[in-house]
């Protein structure tokens, strides 16, 4: 296990020392009764790196976005998603399943942006045969359009055609980091418009475990409630705080590494004979190719070949590949990587 080199993504990455040793010596209480100092140190932080009045901490991105649409929605309401969203395909349909709420998907542009006309096209009218639109989710950075990047501008253009329609705006903001390196602006800035935004600690930041909601005093005390309803109230989770603190004092700056690499890997795979990047130009640190007839092998044969060379990466979500750059890759090991690429299909184009 130890020398394999994990694409699949920056959820595999692992606690660094700093965090172990943090973890090791967190003061900690009972977080349900909101006496755990850790939790409550790591609330704070983290409201204030998203310019957000309070924080709520979370097991999970997903329960993160779930708590936010229960808050903002309640049952029968409607929620705006991309239809490439992760919360509308990667989250089970817990806000239909857990929360009543029902969901209007409308195209993600390749961006990862929704149009601004499909959104105001998408909120419902006042008719009693219509849910009532309460709440528009975004993404920043887009996973499945690629790691793409969200704009302060465009955020701000959706906040307020949502505000002006009497709706709520969320950011799933599992890697609003990547997003804030990507463009050198403070994630404050990508985040403020919005009525509430998740984040997760536990990708390209590193730590062990979970995530932080962020949004105004009033929104955490009601999330609060959803949280314990789901069972996510966590007692000395002091514990797994501590890891999420040193990932927010140490590790986002890093990022911009993970960038770097992604945009080297790109260079080398678009040398390869039937590779096709989509989108062409990497924004963060993931990175999506397709294989063409022109490649020499199929995604089946590439996975194994590659995992021959330790080098580990997800199976393709219709002819899609992912490859994900993290803080557990380094020079010597993306080094690895690119040559293994080249030799695999070196080998079988022979
Ligand atoms: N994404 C995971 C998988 O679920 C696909 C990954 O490997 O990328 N929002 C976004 C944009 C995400 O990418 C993810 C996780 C989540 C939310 C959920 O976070 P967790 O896994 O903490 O529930």
């Amino acid at each position: 296990m130890e020398n394999r080199i994990d694409l699949r993504s920056d959820t595999v990455t692992l606690p660094t020392d700093a965090m172990r040793s943090a973890m090791a010596q967190a003061e900690v209480g009972d977080d349900v009764y909101k006496e755990d100092p850790t939790v409550n140190r790591l609330e704070a932080l983290a409201a204030g790196m998203v310019g957000m009045e309070a924080g709520l901490f979370v097991p999970s991105g997903t329960m993160g976005n779930l708590i936010a649409v229960l808050v903002h929605c309640g049952r029968g309401a409607e929620v705006i998603v991309g239809d490439r969203s992760h919360t509308y395909i990667n989250e089970a349909g817990g806000v239909s399943v857990l929360g009543g709420v029902h969901t209007m998907a409308v195209p993600n542009q390749q961006d990862g942006s929704i149009a601004l006309d499909d959104l105001q096209a998408a909120i419902r009218p006042d008719n009693i045969h219509y849910p009532i639109t309460k709440l528009i989710c975004l993404e920043n950075t887009h996973n499945i359009c690629g790691g793409t990047v969200l704009t302060e501008p465009y955020t701000r253009e959706v906040a307020d055609l949502a505000h002006s329609n009497d709706i709520q705006l969320h950011i799933d903001g599992a890697r609003i980091f990547n997003a804030a390196v990507a463009l050198g602006i403070p994630a404050a800035s990508l985040a403020q418009p919005a009525d509430s935004i998740t984040f997760c600690l536990s990708k390209g930041l590193s730590a062990p475990v979970g995530s932080v909601l962020c949004g105004d005093e009033d929104f955490i005390t009601s999330a609060l409630r959803i949280r314990k309803l789901l069972g996510g109230g966590m007692r000395q989770a002091g514990i797994l705080a501590a890891a999420g603190i040193v990932a927010l004092e140490t590790m986002v700056e890093r990022i911009a590494e993970d960038h770097a690499r992604t945009r080297a890997l790109a260079g080398v795979l678009t040398t390869l004979p039937g590779v096709e990047l989509e989108p062409l130009n990497p924004q963060t640190n993931m990175l999506f190719f397709r294989l063409t007839e022109a490649a020499p092998l199929d995604g089946e044969s590439l996975i194994t070949s590659l995992e021959e060379r330790d080098v580990i990466m997800s199976p393709s979500r219709s002819g899609r590949f992912r490859l994900v750059l993290h803080a557990d890759i380094d020079d010597g090991a993306l080094e690895h990587v690119m040559e293994s690429f080249r030799e695999v299909f070196h080998a079988a184009g022979k």
